[in-house]
């Protein structure tokens, strides 16, 4: 190879676009039988809302049906939807966190 050919050599990089990573929302699901301070402690003990926030995401899946309480990455979401989740199981309540794919 000479050294005009090097020279001849595009100068375009090519690099390979990094796809973010989707994000997910957990969301909170109303039901008729769990008491509304027990989802405002699953908040607070889960997702780390203080009393306040915590009130007002139980509230608003309470008169609109779901809520979203916050938006992360997959495995994140998934795990904090089912220790939730579970928490509610384990006292005897139908109580429910769901994920799904922010569009
Ligand atoms: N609807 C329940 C009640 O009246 C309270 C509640 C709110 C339960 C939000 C679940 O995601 C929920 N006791």
């Amino acid at each position: 190879m000479s050294d005009n050919d090097a020279a001849a050599k595009p100068k375009v990089k090519l690099k390979p676009k990094l796809e973010r990573p989707k994000l997910y929302k957990v969301i909170l699901v109303n039901d008729d039988y769990t008491p509304r301070d027990f989802v405002v402690m699953v908040l607070k003990a889960v997702f780390r809302m203080s009393a306040e926030t915590g009130y007002r995401v139980m509230m608003t899946a309470h008169k609109l049906g779901t809520s979203v309480v916050v938006v992360c990455a997959r495995d994140i979401a998934e795990t904090k939807a089912k220790e939730a989740t579970d928490l509610g199981k384990e006292a005897g309540f139908p109580l429910m966190f769901t994920t799904e794919p922010e569009e």
